[in-house]
Formats: C-alpha cells, sequence, structure tokens
C-alpha cells in the first residue's frame, strides 16, 4: 500500500513495492513493421518507466504532486525532442521511434507523457524551426538535457478551441517590446525556465517568441483542484508590461499557422502516447479477469467479460495500425494536419472507452489506486480536451471531407 511520503514536515516520493506486471500487446505483430532501432526506443523506455515511474506514480497523484526529479530523467533517456537533430538538443531519430517513446511514457501516466510531448514538440520545436541561430544555441541544448523546461502558452482564459481571438499582445518600444495579457492552463509553467509565448502585435497579427521566466512583470501561478492530470503540474501566464527583447521574438513566421504547425507535431505525439494508456487499462483488465473468480470460475470466463476484452484488443490495434501509418506518412513528410488529427481524436477516444471497460472488469477495486486504469482514465478526460478538443478534431475532419468551414 502507499503511505503519505511525508516525514520530518519534508514530501518524499515513497516507492511502492508493488511491481509492475505490464506486458506490451501487439495482437497483429505491429512490431514486425518496427526497425531494430524503434524496438530498442520502446524497450529502453519501457524499462526506464517500470524503474522510475510506476513505483512512485500512484503516491504522486494522490498528492497531486509532479514528480520534478523525472524532469532530469527524461532528458537522459531522449524524451525531449526523439525526432529534433541531436545538434539541437534533440534525439536524431525518425517520427515513429519519437511516437512509440510517447506510446511508453504516456503507458506509465499521461502527465509524464505530457512534461516530454510540452517539451519537444511545443518548446524545443517552435525555437528549432522558428527562432534566430543564436536563440537555438543558447536555448536548445539545455531544454534536450532537462536542465531548463520550457512551456507552450496559447490558450487564454476566454480563448481556448479558438486561439485566433486571442488578446495577449506585444506593443514596440525601441529595443524590446511590451507584453500584457494572460495565458491560462499552461502546462508545467510554475517550474518553467521560459515559456514559448504567442501574441498579437499592432497590426493584430499572432507572433511567437521566448519569455524567460524571473523577468520583471512575469508571473505562473499554478492552478489547483485537477481531479484529472494529477501528476503533471498546470499554471497560468501573466504578464504585466513585460519587456522582451526583440531578439527573443521568432523573426519570419506569422500568423495562427506557427502555433498550430506545433500543435500538429504534439498531437501526432499524443495519439501514439493514447495507445500506451489504453494497452495498460487493457493489460490489467486481463490480467484480473484471469485472477478474479466469481460464481466458481474466473471471470474472464464469462462471455460479457470476453466481449470487453475482445473489443478492447480489437480497438487497440485499429489505433496501432493508424499511428504506425501516420508514422510512415511523417516519415515521408506527407502527414497532413486532417490526418493527425483523425489520430488524435479516434486513439485518445478509444483509449478512454477502454479505461472505462477495463474499470467495469475491475469491480469495486477499479476505483481504487491498486491498479491504474481509474487514474488513465482521469487523465484521459483532459487528453481528450487540450491540444483541440475531440469536438474540434471531429470538425477539422469534417472540413477535410466536405471542403466547408464550420468555424466560419
Ligand atoms: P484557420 O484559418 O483554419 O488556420 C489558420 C492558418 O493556420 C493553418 N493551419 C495549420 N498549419 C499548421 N498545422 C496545422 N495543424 C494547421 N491548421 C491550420 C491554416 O492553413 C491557416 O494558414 P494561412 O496560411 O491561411 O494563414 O484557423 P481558425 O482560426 O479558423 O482555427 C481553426 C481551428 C479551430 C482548427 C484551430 O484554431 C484549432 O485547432 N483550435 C484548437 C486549439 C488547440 O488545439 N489548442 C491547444 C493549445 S496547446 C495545448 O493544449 C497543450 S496541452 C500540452 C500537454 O500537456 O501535452
Ligand atoms: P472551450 O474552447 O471553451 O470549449 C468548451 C466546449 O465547447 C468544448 O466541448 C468544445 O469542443 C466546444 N466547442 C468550442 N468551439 C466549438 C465549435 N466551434 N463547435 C462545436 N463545439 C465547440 N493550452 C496551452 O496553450 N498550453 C498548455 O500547455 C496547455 N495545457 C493544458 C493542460 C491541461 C490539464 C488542460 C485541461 C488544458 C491545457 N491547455 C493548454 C488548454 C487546452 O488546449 C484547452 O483547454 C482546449 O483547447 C479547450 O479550450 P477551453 O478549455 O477553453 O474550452
Amino acid at each position: 500500500m502507499q503511505n503519505n511520503g511525508k516525514s520530518n514536515g519534508t514530501v518524499t516520493h515513497s516507492k511502492s513495492t508493488k511491481q509492475d506486471r505490464f506486458q506490451g500487446h501487439d495482437y497483429y505483430n505491429v512490431d514486425a513493421l518496427l526497425s531494430s532501432d524503434h524496438l530498442l526506443a520502446r524497450d529502453a523506455v519501457r524499462d526506464w518507466v517500470k524503474q522510475e515511474v510506476s513505483p512512485i506514480i500512484e503516491d504522486y497523484a494522490n498528492r497531486a504532486e509532479c514528480p520534478k526529479h523525472l524532469f532530469k530523467g527524461l532528458g537522459e533517456i531522449g524524451a525531449y525532442g526523439p525526432s529534433l537533430p541531436t545538434e539541437y538538443g534533440g534525439g536524431g531519430m525518425d517520427e515513429i521511434a519519437y511516437g512509440i517513446i510517447m506510446q511508453e511514457l504516456e503507458r506509465g501516466d499521461s502527465g509524464i507523457r505530457s512534461m516530454a510531448s510540452v517539451q519537444g514538440s511545443l518548446v524545443m520545436y517552435p525555437i528549432y524551426r522558428y527562432a534566430s541561430e543564436a536563440q537555438k544555441k543558447k536555448y536548445l541544448p539545455k531544454l534536450g538535457s532537462g536542465e531548463f523546461i520550457g512551456c507552450f502558452g496559447l490558450t487564454e482564459p476566454d480563448h481556448g478551441s479558438n486561439p485566433s481571438g486571442m488578446v495577449t499582445n506585444i506593443k514596440d518600444n525601441g529595443d524590446h517590446y511590451i507584453l500584457n495579457g494572460a495565458k491560462m492552463w499552461i502546462t508545467n509553467s510554475p517550474v518553467a525556465d521560459l515559456a514559448v509565448v504567442w501574441a498579437k502585435d499592432e497590426e493584430g497579427v499572432i507572433r511567437g517568441m521566448v519569455v524567460e521566466t524571473g523577468t520583471p512583470g512575469f508571473t505562473t501561478p499554478e492552478i489547483h483542484g485537477k481531479w484529472s492530470l494529477r501528476a503533471s503540474i498546470t499554471g497560468e501566464l501573466v504578464f504585466e508590461d513585460v519587456k522582451v527583447p526583440k531578439e527573443n521574438v521568432f523573426p519570419d513566421i506569422k500568423g495562427l499557422k506557427g502555433p498550430l504547425s506545433c500543435l500538429s507535431k504534439a498531437r501526432y505525439g499524443i495519439a501514439w502516447g493514447a495507445i500506451g494508456a489504453a494497452m495498460d487499462c487493457y493489460d490489467s483488465a486481463l490480467r484480473y479477469s484471469q485472477e478474479r473468480e466469481q460464481f466458481g470460475k474466473p471471470i474472464g470466463q464469462f462471455q460479457l467479460t470476453q466481449k470487453k476484452l475482445a473489443e478492447m484488443i480489437t480497438e487497440i490495434t485499429k489505433a496501432q495500425l493508424l499511428a504506425w501509418r501516420l508514422g510512415s506518412l511523417a516519415n515521408d513528410g506527407k502527414a497532413t494536419p486532417a490526418q493527425i488529427s483523425m489520430a488524435k481524436r479516434n486513439n485518445v477516444n478509444m483509449a478512454l472507452e477502454i479505461a472505462r471497460e477495463a474499470r467495469q472488469i475491475h469491480g469495486g477495486m477499479g476505483i481504487t489506486n491498486e491498479y491504474p486504469v481509474m487514474r488513465h482514465m482521469m487523465n484521459l478526460e483532459t487528453v481528450l480536451t487540450y491540444e483541440g478538443t475531440h469536438d474540434i478534431h471531429l470538425l477539422i475532419t469534417g472540413m477535410d471531407v466536405t471542403g466547408l468551414n464550420a468555424f466560419k
């Protein structure tokens, strides 16, 4: 059982002695489509999650605390920007390797995957793609190693699904800009060293910039009371006449396509990540169904339990094939934003449905932290909403197939 981790008034991370018995599930031998490098990356991250995440995650989620000590470890295993070039702090691997690393991290916890995917896809990627060479050299190696922590500020209190309505703004003031406004729901912000922020200039054009925390007028209050993603830290970004050096503003990218291009990268990782959460729930439910007896036989022998498990592995297999094909397209530079939307929406919803069914198979035990399913289920409620809600992605697919825009 867990304890509350407190000794002499100091909160420490207590390690559970419970063994992580997770085994991967690959009904259609999708592994045969992967290279030896993909499998090596997958197994290394799976081992790291078993050693570093599984023993502590229930305790941290219980206390709604972020395991900050893992930021460095995530850097050491190459979880930040796996598909970015090594000279810019990335892993130099391909898009499938990036996806499979996100899958294994989210198998541990969606909040741990968030720690990595925000840093890699929403902070390092825009700096790599849009910042000056000097800014890249200044920030990327330290972000890649986990020495610096970054966050991404797009959402505002009154502009979530509709970021083009943002009111955060910059005004030219000689050798610097003055930044005012607020961002809401920002993963990692209270522990961040820097933020990639999107704000409108005096012409109303969206611009991106790096803003270092500690700059006078910039605060990052934490948001409390989340029942989801409890091991991930979330906060606001508040800017009151913050001086942003001109060299920190990305020179060439203008408009909403800047932040949306970063979201494509992160949504792609989530399409893979959700499979990890689904596999963990299925794995736990399958084992429970074989071990738990009622009416004199294992509950897995009842047809209704078999229906649940058979449908779960079918949906996981479909999601794996979707992710693999999307990864192949991404490797060729051919994955469209709408294809990424379809995979994010399908795979996250699939994982949430599986978490709910797995919870039922565990009966009353399913609501406890003896099993990972309720934690995954609560996490996936956020994953369904962030990076574009379930319905926004449906409308992106709808627009793509009809050619008619529901947002305008
Ligand atoms: P719209 O007019 O459609 O597009 C504006 C411009 O952007 C281009 N574009 C994209 N470019 C790259 N990648 C994409 N995915 C793109 N989608 C669109 C588009 O071609 C256009 O280019 P141009 O050259 O014509 O200017 O824009 P809109 O204002 O109508 O909005 C469309 C909509 C609703 C789909 C978009 O606003 C949207 O996706 N909304 C959802 C917002 C969202 O996803 N927010 C996420 C915040 S970050 C987050 O949640 C992080 S969670 C982190 C974690 O912990 O993991
Ligand atoms: P709203 O946009 O107000 O949507 C409310 C409801 O209305 C939803 O069901 C939505 O689907 C629906 N809706 C909206 N517009 C339409 C429409 N046109 N048609 C039909 N239905 C519609 N943001 C960041 O910038 N950086 C981060 O790091 C980040 N991390 C997050 C971490 C957590 C834990 C959470 C919960 C959110 C995070 N977000 C982050 C914000 C996230 O991206 C937004 O919550 C999300 O985009 C939805 O915005 P909203 O919450 O304002 O909901």
